[in-house]
């Protein structure tokens, strides 16, 4: 080992040891990853690269989480980050006061999302918008006089945030068990999985099966109960299910039939993952309320949104006052950088090169592998995919485990490719700055991933 990687390589071991000892990390058995050695650290990335702490370049197939749609090493966001720092690093937005940033980003906001949303709420997290909204419906139908319908509907295998209320809504039951969740108010049906649910049946009947479910349940409790019904336009955490084409207009038909307000959660969709600004647009979905974060600032700073639809802005308006906001609401630091962030993604039309031309070539790419044996499907729209592995391509037997796309995982990033692995389903994301040649690296690697695995189970 020569003397700068042996350096590196102690480096490494020392934040490894004080990571064991002090750190404790999100979604994670401790344990096991204390077994492992602890943790890859990445200490530097450029463009659609990272570079951990032992030299290793990846690319990063997932947009750090859901979340870097610029890319990394974007010098202008930093200096916007700075700038503002100096002019102004912090002020609230709660008591009769305002700043630059805050306000101009809320105008932007109006513009690019869609039709009917021109009011915003922020927060800091995609967690905490989803909380913004449980507490805003119910305000919203007390406003109303109609203080019944409260129950908030949403779907097994959603993933809307990780505090109480958010997980709440969210349809992880590993999660709900943890905390004795989900609170009050909260129900879940099934999700729009055709691959899993919907074996053997038309696509598109399934799809109107599935927004039946929720018709059932609004039916189960009684329509004067049901406050909302909440949704990812595309399920991401839960395995990048894109639902049926028959799913959404059937979903937006039953909430207006029985009144219930439409939520969509853009937290991964949004900020041109779908070719779109917003999938609620490239689904022709118009939500009451929105949430959005990640791409919002490409991950560089904190910063969510909750868009809110004309009919709940007007009843809030003159509601009087609304018991709710974060010390961060409006960060200007963070607004600041969302502006720029927008003027980037803008300015190198990164949403059309989604939908025109990188998306396509993605969805191509990730489909070839499906004469792969262990692919059972591959899916996805946009910068946004998955591929299914099986054990067995007709009945869809899946391994035990998840022990396919764990070895899988454990491949690609040796082999340099950042993936995510949801149950059975490797799952990609990546920035919205991905060129074909790096479409092509993601889908190389991964097909020799999954050779790789193949021989690994077939060994075991
Ligand atoms: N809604 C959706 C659709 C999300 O994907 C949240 C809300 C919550 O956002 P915050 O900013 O509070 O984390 C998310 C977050 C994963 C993974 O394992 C996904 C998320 C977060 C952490 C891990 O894929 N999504």
């Amino acid at each position: 080992m020569s003397t700068s990687a042996n350096t590196l390589h102690n480096a490494t071991a020392a934040w490894r040891e004080a990571d064991r000892k002090h750190h404790l990390h999100p979604f994670t058995d401790a344990a096991g990853l204390a077994k492992e050695g602890g943790p890859r650290i990445i200490v530097k990335a450029e463009g659609n690269f990272l570079t951990d702490s032992e030299g290793q370049q990846i690319l990063d197939g997932m947009a750090g989480l859901w979340c870097v749609n610029v890319g990394y090493g974007r010098k202008e966001l930093a200096e916007a980050a700075y700038n503002q720092m100096l002019e102004l690093p912090y002020y609230n937005t709660f008591f009769k006061t305002a700043t630059p940033p805050a306000i101009e980003l809320a105008e932007k906001l109006a513009q690019i999302t869609p039709e009917g949303l021109e009011h915003v709420f922020y927060g800091s997290s995609g967690s905490e918008s989803n909380d913004t909204v449980v507490r805003m419906v119910r305000h919203f139908w007390n406003l109303k006089g109609k203080r019944e319908k409260k129950v908030i509907i949403s779907r097994e295998y959603a993933y809307h945030g990780s505090t109480c209320a958010s997980a709440s809504l969210g349809g992880m039951t590993a999660m709900h068990e943890q905390a004795d969740l989900p609170i009050p108010g909260i129900e879940h049906v099934m999700p729009p999985y055709w691959y899993d649910f919907g074996k053997g049946m038309d696509k598109d009947l399934f799809g109107r099966m599935a927004a039946k479910a929720v018709e059932d349940k609004i039916l189960e409790l009684g329509a004067d109960k049901v406050a909302a019904f909440i949704a990812e336009p595309i399920m991401g955490a839960g395995g990048v299910i894109v639902p049926p084409e028959s799913y959404w207009p059937e979903i937006q038909r039953i909430c207006k039939k029985h009144d219930v307000l439409l939520v969509a959660d853009e937290v991964i969709c949004g900020f041109g993952r779908t070719g779109e600004w917003f999938a609620s647009q490239t689904l022709d979905i118009k939500p009451d309320l929105m949430t959005m974060a990640k791409g919002i600032t490409s991950g560089y700073l904190p910063l969510s949104g909750l868009m809110v639809g004309n009919r709940v802005a007007e009843a809030l308006s003159e509601g009087g006052e609304f018991f709710h906001g974060y010390t961060y609401s409006g960060h200007p630091v963070a607004c600041a950088v969302a502006l720029k962030n927008i003027e980037i993604i803008e300015r190198e039309g990164l949403v059309d090169k989604v939908r025109e031309e990188t998306g396509p070539y993605l969805q191509e790419g990730l489909r070839s592998l499906s004469d792969h044996p262990l692919v059972g499907e591959a899916r996805g729209l946009g910068l946004f995919g998955a591929v299914e592995l099986v054990k067995d391509k007709e009945t869809h037997e899946r391994h035990e485990k998840n022990l396919a796309t764990l070895t899988c995982r454990k491949h690609c990033i040796e082999s340099g490719l950042m993936l995510r692995q949801v149950r059975d389903s490797m799952i990609c994301s990546p920035p919205l700055t991905f060129e074909k040649v790096h479409v092509d690296e993601l889908v190389s690697k991964l097909r020799g991933a999954l050779d790789a695995t193949a021989k690994e189970l077939g060994a075991a």
